[in-house]
């Protein structure tokens, strides 16, 4: 959905410009978009406004927002790099931003892809080096403990490689990356909220994942042209062990994915019922889908073998086929039609409904929890009828979140507007009662957003305060940087009946889904625990150099303002082996380690231990330093390297 213009915007006016976009938007799509009649709907639909009244909205309260020097943000936002990677921390409302962790990327300030333990995590290449080194992350969603966040992991997926990294809460640095197989683009992931069988498990134990792009499930470059018999599949992955536990292989693909607060359901909105291989295809339907997975009878079928495996993947995985689940009673799999090329599913807080957006459609359908647990018990005729409203809001409407109140706000694309919709509104309108207005509120965004997400708004304990519109463009938001702009990420006040623009945050591209935390719910260590390394050097006294054969391993420490050993020697040729234990025990006492011309960086934080491997190759004297400022002395802190030839 990138396709920027480099328009003179400064010649446009703040409308005109608007028009532009919206139209550079939709180029390029061949299927007209159903117009949206609901224009006149709710009190603010009213054309764009000029930035300086948008602005005035907020009015003189805009201080209000700001978080002072010294002071602390309520929130924490959780926020996806996108094709960088990473997850970024910022502070809300300030906008502040804390900390990237990498995850699927490469990063020579901490030193991920470059560390031993690192590169164990992210996987390596027969020569060591790392499986891979670009990623895509999209979705960023925490474990819960009784329907809201305990504060120990957050999942992210990685589309391109198909990778669900664990970061742990405590640390915040990522600990496990696991490659499900037979996935290719994947995109939605979603923690389960407790388990759906036995009730004592009230917490996260299974992460959902869905698969996007259909490949030929065992793909060896044989029957490549068979595009019809690609397949896209459904996998859930363990909370602890990180181990693909099963997948399900289905009709169409996995876009998003939502889990239901009882842990009955999983779900994933379809775009491509079609199982298109051409974008043509995956819009000539005028209905798609939105997939429901019985966990526990998924579970059972597992246990009683009804599974195949592909490849050489060792993964069992059952039948999630309309063709194969056409008795209700026994399906796995529930499909129930939803308007064309939907984007995004979101479970409310209540834990009642979903909410697809439409996309293509102007529309937002709402699924009831409870209808598609009926229609597995066979008692609804047709998997449609658990749709119980489907208010139309807008142009391209891609996400939705809820504010705990009984109201639901989704992302416009087209309209560059959140609108805010009313749930049992919607619901009446449905039914048919003409004086039920389900649009409530609009806000011009800027400019096409993307997700957007309220704080805990994926919890019961939805606190239906902040919204955030993560923003595609930014155009004439901020100071010109060149062809790439920044994005936008907009703070909306959604605690009155009006939504309040607050804030314009410039976020480094490219974010999509992020989570709202308030402060009190993290709780992260500044001092590691020495013990947690097995190969920690203890005390400065140990620091030595072993050598067996041709490997050599450096027992290093560091102190401010000196490492362990001033000098080691090591022979042109060794595989050498650094272990570095940082002995500072004071918080923000971070030492790093970089050696020139071997392409070394790394850091360790207080009593942590890292290390790295390389060969020797080059012979001469090299200078190890501490690159991250630690002291008055920091930059005499060095140790010699020298390879003799
Ligand atoms: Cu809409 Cu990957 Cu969540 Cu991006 S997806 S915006
Ligand atoms: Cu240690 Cu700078
Ligand atoms: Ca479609």
């Amino acid at each position: 959905m990138r396709q920027k213009s480099g328009t003179p915007s400064e010649q446009l006016s703040v409308i005109g410009r608007r028009k532009f976009i919206n139209t550079a938007a939709l180029a390029g799509l061949t299927v007209g978009v159903a117009a949206c009649n609901d224009k006149s709907a709710g009190p603010a639909a009213a054309p764009a406004a000029s930035t300086a009244a948008r602005v005035a909205n907020a009015g003189s309260e805009v201080g209000k927002y700001e978080v002072a020097p010294g002071q602390l943000d309520d929130y924490y936002s959780f926020s996806s790099g996108g094709h960088s990677g990473d997850v970024r921390i910022y502070g809300l409302p300030s906008g502040r931003l804390f900390k990237s962790i990498p995850v699927f990327n490469m990063d020579c300030l901490v030193g991920w892809g470059i560390t031993n333990e690192s590169k164990k995590i992210i996987g390596t290449k027969p020569d060591g080096s790392p499986k891979y080194r670009t990623g895509d992350t999209h979705h960023v969603h925490p474990s819960y403990k009784d329907g809201t966040y305990d504060g120990k992991y957050i999942f992210v997926n990685d589309k391109i490689h198909g990778r669900i990294a664990r970061i742990r809460m405590d640390t915040m640095e990522t600990d496990k990356i696991t490659e499900l197989p037979l996935v290719q683009g994947f995109h939605g992931i979603f923690p389960d909220k407790r388990d759906p069988v036995d009730a004592a498990i009230n917490h996260t134990t299974r992460v959902f994942c869905g698969g996007e792009f259909s490949i030929p499930l065992v793909n060896d470059g044989k029957n490549m042209e068979a595009t019809k018999d690609y397949r896209s599949v459904f996998s859930c992955v363990d909370a602890e062990s990180m181990e693909v536990r099963w997948q399900v292989v289905i009709d169409g693909n996995c876009d998003l994915v939502a889990s239901s607060y009882d842990g009955k359901l999983a779900c994933s909105n379809q775009y491509n019922t079609e199982n298109g291989a051409r974008y043509e295809d995956m819009m000539s339907a005028e209905m798609d889908s939105c997939i429901f997975f019985n966990v526990a009878r998924i579970e059972a079928a597992v246990k009683a073998g009804k599974f195949k495996t592909y490849g050489s993947s060792k993964v069992p995985v059952v039948d999630g086929s309309k063709a194969g689940n056409a008795d209700p009673k026994t399906a796995l799999t529930c499909y129930v039609p939803v308007s064309k090329n939907p984007h995004g599913v979101n479970a409310s807080p209540d834990g009642k409904y979903y909410a697809c957006s439409g996309k293509l459609s102007p529309t937002a359908t709402l699924i009831e929890h409870a209808l598609v647990l009926k229609w597995f018990d066979g008692e609804l005729k047709d998997a449609r009828e658990a749709v119980v409203a489907e208010p139309e809001i807008g142009l391209g409407p891609l996400h939705t979140a809820f504010d705990g109140r009984g109201n639901a706000y989704t992302t416009l694309f087209l309209d560059s507007q959140i609108v805010k919709w009313n749930v049992e509104a919607a619901i009446k309108s449905y039914k048919g009662d003409k004086t039920a207005k389900p649009v409530v509120d609009r806000i011009d965004v800027m400019y096409q957003p993307g997700h957007g997400f309220t704080s805990m708004g994926e919890t019961k304990n939805a606190d239906g305060k902040y919204f955030l519109s993560d923003n595609k463009f930014s155009k004439d938001r901020f100071l010109p940087v060149g062809p790439l702009h920044p994005e936008t990420a907009q703070l909306i006040d959604i605690s009155g009946d009006k939504m309040k623009l607050v804030a314009d945050h410039s976020v480094y591209s490219e974010p999509h889904d992020s989570i709202i935390i308030p402060r009190n719910l993290i709780r992260t260590r500044q001092v590691y625990d020495i013990n947690e390394f097995p190969n920690a050097v203890k005390d400065a006294k140990e620091c030595r150099v072993e050598r067996k054969g041709k490997k050599v391993t450096v027992y290093l420490t560091s102190q401010a303002p000196t490492f362990g050993l001033r000098e080691w020697t090591v022979k042109r040729g060794d595989e050498v082996t650094i272990i570095l234990t940082n002995l500072d025990k004071v918080e923000d006492l971070t030492h790093g380690f970089a050696i020139p011309k071997y392409d070394i960086n790394f850091i360790v934080n207080p009593q942590e231990t890292k290390s790295v491997t390389f060969i020797a190759d080059k012979p001469g004297v090299y200078w190890c330093y501490c690159t991250n400022f630690c002291h008055a002395l920091h930059l005499e802190m060095r140790s010699r390297m020298l390879v003799e030839a």
